[in-house]
C-alpha cells in the first residue's frame, strides 16, 4: 500500500487548525493533527515544502521507518515545528493501519487498560464566588477532576480566565496582546482560592491548577507548600522546564504533585525530570511530541519511574489530536488524567468524530482507526486567520513568561 497523496488542510472554525490527510493507493485515508498555536503556517509549510514530497510512493505500513526517516533525515532535529509535522504523519499512518486492520487503534496498542479515560475540565472565572459556581457546573456535568483558575486581584487580566466558559482560546490577536503579571499578588491569592474550593466541595474532588511557567523554583516551592492542605492532584508548569534539574529545589520543599510537559516535543525534554522523579505527571501530547509512536516511548519511560500521563488537551489541539490521545490513554498502564477542553460546534462539524463523554470519562469509540476525520468542504469555509499567543510583562515592564 503506497502513499499516493498527502494534503495539508488549514482551517479556522473559530480558531486555526492544521490537518494532514494521507491517501493511499488502496483509497484508505488517515488524518493527523499538526496544529501549533500561533505558528500554524510554519508547520503547514514544513509539511508542504519538506515532508509531503518525500512521502509520495512510500509504503504506508512502515510507520516506525517513516518516523525515523523524518526525524533523522531532518538533520536539524527536535523543536515544536519539526516534531508537530512528524506527529501529523505518524498519527495519520496509525489511522490508516487501524482502518486496514479493521480495528480501533487502541487495539493495535495492546488493548484497553481501563473502562474509560478520566478527563478534567477547566473551571475559570474572575472571582472566587464565580469560580465556585463553575466548579459546581463541571461536577454537575459529571467531571471527576477540575482545573481551577481565577483572575488575580489587582491585575487587569490573568491567564486561564477566558471570555467563554467551555473553551479557552488565548491566541486573541494577529500581533501578540500584552498581559501584566505579579507573582507576589498571585502567590498570596492562589491558596485562598483553593481553601474556598476545598471548603465548598470537600476532600475528594480532584483539583488541578496551572501556574503556566511563571514562577522560579523557590516561588514554586512556596506555592506548593501553601497548597499542601488542599491536596491538589497536580500543580502544572510551575516553572519553565529548560533547566530540568531546577525541579530538584521544588521537590525538596513540597509534596504537592507536579505536572509538566505540554510544550515538550521529544523524550529528551523530560528524560531527567522523569528518571529523577522530579515530576509526577508528564503532559506530552500526540500532536506536540512526534505522534503516537514517540508519545508511547515517553510514557513507557515514565512508567518505569512512577510517573503518570496527563496529556494536554486544550482547545488549540484539534479533535484529531484528542481522538488519537484517547487511544493512547486507554492502552497505557500508567495513565493519569486527560485534559478535555471542549471544541466549538463549528469545530466539531469540521472534524466528525466517534469519541464521546459519559460519566466523567471520554471514550474513543470502536471505529477502525482513530474514529475521526476532516470534512474538507466544511474546512474550506473557514480560511486561516492570523492569531498569536499573548506575551507577558511584569508590572515594571520586564518581559516575563506568558
Ligand atoms: C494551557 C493551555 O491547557 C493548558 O494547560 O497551558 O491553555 C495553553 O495555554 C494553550 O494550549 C497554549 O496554546
Ligand atoms: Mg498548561
Amino acid at each position: 500500500m503506497r502513499i499516493v497523496d498527502a494534503r495539508v488542510i488549514v482551517t479556522c472554525p473559530g480558531r486555526n487548525f492544521v490537518t494532514l490527510k494521507i491517501v493511499t493507493s488502496d483509497g484508505v485515508t488517515g488524518v493527523g493533527d499538526a496544529t501549533l498555536n500561533g505558528r500554524e503556517l510554519a508547520v503547514a509549510s514544513y509539511l508542504n515544502d519538506h515532508v509531503v514530497p518525500t512521502l509520495i510512493g512510500r509504503d504506508a505500513s512502515r510507520i516506525e521507518d517513516t518516523w525515523q526517516y523524518l526525524y533523522r533525515g531532518a538533520y536539524w532535529r527536535r523543536g515544536p515545528v519539526t516534531m508537530s509535522a512528524i506527529a501529523a504523519v505518524d498519527t495519520a499512518l496509525w489511522d490508516i493501519k487501524g482502518k486496514v486492520a479493521g480495528l480501533p487503534v487502541y487495539q493495535l496498542l495492546g488493548g484497553r487498560c481501563r473502562d474509560g479515560v478520566t478527563v478534567y475540565g477547566h473551571a475559570n472565572a474572575e472571582t472566587v464566588p464565580e469560580v465556585l459556581a463553575e466548579v459546581a457546573r463541571y461536577v454537575d456535568l459529571g467531571y471527576r477532576a477540575v482545573r481551577v483558575q481565577t483572575a488575580v486581584p489587582g491585575l487587569p487580566a490573568t491567564y486561564g480566565v477566558g471570555k467563554d466558559r467551555m473553551f479557552y482560546e488565548p491566541a486573541d490577536a494577529a500581533i501578540p496582546t500584552e498581559a501584566t503579571w505579579s507573582t507576589e499578588r498571585y502567590l498570596v491569592h492562589t491558596p485562598q482560592v483553593f481553601a474556598a474550593v476545598r471548603d465548598e466541595f470537600g476532600p475528594h474532588l480532584k483539583l488541578l491548577h496551572d501556574a503556566h511557567h511563571r514562577l522560579t523554583p523557590i516561588e514554586a516551592a512556596r506555592l506548593g507548600k501553601d497548597l499542601e492542605p488542599y491536596r491538589l492532584t497536580w500543580l502544572e508548569d510551575p516553572v519553565p522546564a529548560e533547566l530540568q534539574e531546577g525541579f530538584r529545589l521544588i521537590r525538596r520543599h513540597t509534596t504537592t504533585p507536579i505536572a509538566v510537559g505540554e510544550v515538550f516535543n521529544t523524550i529528551f525534554d523530560c528524560q531527567q525530570l522523569i528518571t529523577e522523579q522530579l515530576i509526577d505527571y508528564v503532559r506530552t501530547t500526540v500532536v506536540r511530541a512526534g505522534g503516537i509512536s514517540h508519545l508511547r516511548r515517553i510514557f513507557d519511560l515514565a512508567a518505569l519511574h512512577h510517573v503518570r500521563s496527563g496529556s494536554h488537551g486544550a482547545t488549540d489541539l484539534s479533535p484529531v489530536c484528542m481522538a488519537a490521545a484517547l487511544h493512547v490513554d486507554l492502552s497505557i498502564p500508567n495513565f493519569g488524567l486527560q485534559e478535555y477542553m471542549r471544541h466549538t460546534e463549528a469545530t466539531d462539524a469540521v472534524f466528525p468524530h466517534s469519541y464521546h463523554f459519559a460519566d466523567g470519562y471520554l471514550h474513543p469509540g470502536e471505529e477502525p482507526g482513530l474514529g475521526v476525520d476532516i470534512d474538507e468542504s466544511a474546512a474550506a469555509r473557514y480560511p486561516y486567520q492570523p492569531a498569536s499567543l499573548p506575551v507577558n510583562r511584569l508590572t515594571d515592564g520586564s518581559m516575563h513568561n506568558w
